[in-house]
């Protein structure tokens, strides 16, 4: 679509190397800030650089990470996860049935944020039972590892009730199963009441399970470029707009984004810079690390769409665990990529007679109670001969295709069906198994689903709101079997971790998604389903669900 804005808009256009090495220096520069600084930012226009690579060995990969916390110019909280080098949010690459101990100190001092005021959250309930510091402060910390399939038990990827505060160091020892699907997944803050903040303040991180190469041999040798996509309070928030329904200003955004921490701000949205080789095939890796924002990404060159190929989302490659096993990708010129979500895909570099090259984010239509997500440029694309990405090439093929963790999940037989759907009034957002009484999620809350492993799961989930809302589950992915009640062909079969599903209109059967969900797999116990905007999340879209062991006995978490 066409956006009279963005054509009166004056792009930074760096495409000459005079630019490129200003952008370079300007980088150079804020190497100094960084020093003072821990979770500084790059100014607006650089070239966007990506975050430190950290391998495992031997099957163990370990971290040293502090939480740390800055005001940025508008006296927002930063906030970032700082290795003991001083490099921030650090990739972390294992291997399948690799081990990832991420010992975590809590920097942040209490003052710094703000408590967050919740009906129904009973905080001194917190820790009961709990994992770590007994109650919660306003600068309490934990991590999530977003999309992974590893235990929901203390010191690996539990959130109801791990709590870090600050001076506290906390011990992470978490197992990837050795059938963890290659592919990208992200780390971050997950305390209920203040996970909007983190991760809007910047404390967010990517892990890479690798051997993609082996899944889908057509990345192989392929150079990668990791894009992080963050969201922050903009300095002038347009109005909040839950429970007040005013129409918003057309490029009014209710978060600022940034790519690999270069910061895309309203009004001006100024594009990051990215240099590659003209006509050159890369591998894009993608994280959505936003709060809030939904992206709709699209690829332009000169004012075309460009192809983009999806390899995978949401860390499954296409085709991988949906039936004989086979890879197989999807070519689109636009992609939805909810909050939360991952995409992974192919692009071939513009040429060098390309006047604008540049990645967007299509404007979403999120409901007229939704927060707005604008079109805007992401970064724009220089083409230069000297650039080198050969130190970024993905292995060659070095093995077959690891075994399915979700095999056979299409043609499972469900033995329960059960109807969830989202919902809010002015001041609360629910999720709901339908017959249950709405309530806003509070921390001493009991399961609102319990579940016994092994079993097979159909989930209908409708959205009853005036804005779009994002089903995110933790610990397992799931299949995504219909949209509105209408079958997704088998050919375009997917697991998901996190799923889109549109506003209802007021009228007529509310949207819906059936997915389904797959208990056959080791871990049991206690852990979440929620909103991935997270507000939404803060403000009560999350309940608990309970897989009790198959066995009865409770000992659960087995690798
Ligand atoms: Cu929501």
């Amino acid at each position: 679509m066409a956006r009279p804005m963005l054509e009166t808009l004056v792009w930074q256009d760096m495409k000459s190397k005079k630019a490129i090495l200003a952008g370079l220096a300007l980088v150079a520069s804020q190497l100094g800030a960084f020093a003072q600084d821990p979770c500084a930012r790059f100014p607006a226009g650089s070239v966007i650089q990506e975050p430190e690579d950290l391998y495992s060995k031997d099957g163990v990969l370990t971290v040293d990470l502090s939480y740390q916390t800055s005001p940025d110019e508008t006296d927002n909280p930063k906030y970032c996860f700082i290795n003991s080098d001083g490099s921030q949010s650090p990739t972390l690459h294992v291997q399948p049935g690799d081990t990832l101990v991420i010992n975590l100190t809590n920097l942040v001092p209490e003052t710094a944020g703000k408590m967050p005021d919740m009906p129904g959250m009973d905080i001194s309930k917190a820790g009961e039972g709990g994992c770590g510091a007994l109650n919660m402060t306003s600068a309490s910390v934990n991590l999530h590892y977003h999309g992974t399939n590893t235990p929901p038990i203390c010191h690996q990827d539990e959130v109801i009730k791990t709590i870090i505060n600050t001076g506290e160091t906390f011990r992470y020892e978490v197992h990837f199963p050795k059938n963890e699907p290659p592919g990208l997944y992200w780390y971050h803050p997950h305390i209920h009441g203040l996970a909007t903040a983190s991760v809007q303040g910047g404390a967010t991180g990517v892990i890479v399970v690798e051997g993609i190469e082996n899944v889908n041999p057509e990345v192989a040798g392929l150079p990668q470029e990791l894009i992080v996509v963050r969201d922050n309070k903009p300095a002038n928030p347009p109005p909040k707009r839950h429970g007040q329904r005013h129409k918003p200003a057309d490029d009014d955004a209710a978060a600022d984004l940034s790519v690999n921490y270069v910061p895309v701000g309203s009004p001006a949205f100024i594009p990051a810079e990215y240099v590659m080789q003209p006509g050159e095939k890369q591998f894009w890796r993608l994280v959505n690390s936003a709060a809030v924002t939904i992206l709709d990404i699209q690829l332009l060159y000169d004012g075309v769409p460009q192809p983009l190929e999806i390899i995978s989302l949401d860390s499954i490659a296409l085709g991988s665990q949906t039936g004989s096993g086979e890879a197989r990708s999807i070519t689109k010129t636009d992609l939805l990529i909810p909050p939360a979500g991952r995409a992974e895909f192919i692009v071939t570099g513009p040429a060098s007679t390309a006047r604008v090259a540049r990645l967007v984010t299509r404007k979403v239509d999120t409901g007229p109670g939704g927060d707005p997500d604008p079109l805007r440029p992401l970064f724009n694309i220089s083409t230069s001969t000297t650039t080198n990405s050969a130190n970024r090439r993905l292995p060659e093929v070095s093995g077959p295709p690891p075994a399915q963790r979700f095999a056979g999940l299409f043609d499972a037989k469900p033995v329960k069906t059960r109807t969830l759907y989202f919902s809010e009034d002015d001041t609360n957002f629910y999720i709901t198994v339908d017959g249950q009484t709405p309530k806003p999620y509070s921390m001493d809350d009991p399961p609102a689903i319990v579940t016994t492993q092994g079993s097979v799961e159909d989930w209908i989930i409708q959205n009853r709101a005036n804005e779009n809302h994002e089903f995110h589950m933790h610990q397992i992915h799931f299949g995504l079997l219909q949209r509105n009640g209408k079958p997704v062909p088998a050919t375009e079969r997917q697991m998901l971790d996190t799923v889109d599903i549109p506003y209802w209109s007021g009228t007529g059967p509310y949207p819906s998604v059936t997915v389904r969900m797959d208990f056959r797999g080791p871990d049991v116990g206690d852990f979440v389903y929620h909103c991935h905007i997270l507000d939404h999340e803060d403000g009560g879209m999350m309940a608990i669900i309970r897989v009790l062991p198959r066995n009865g006995s409770g000992s659960a978490n087995a690798k």
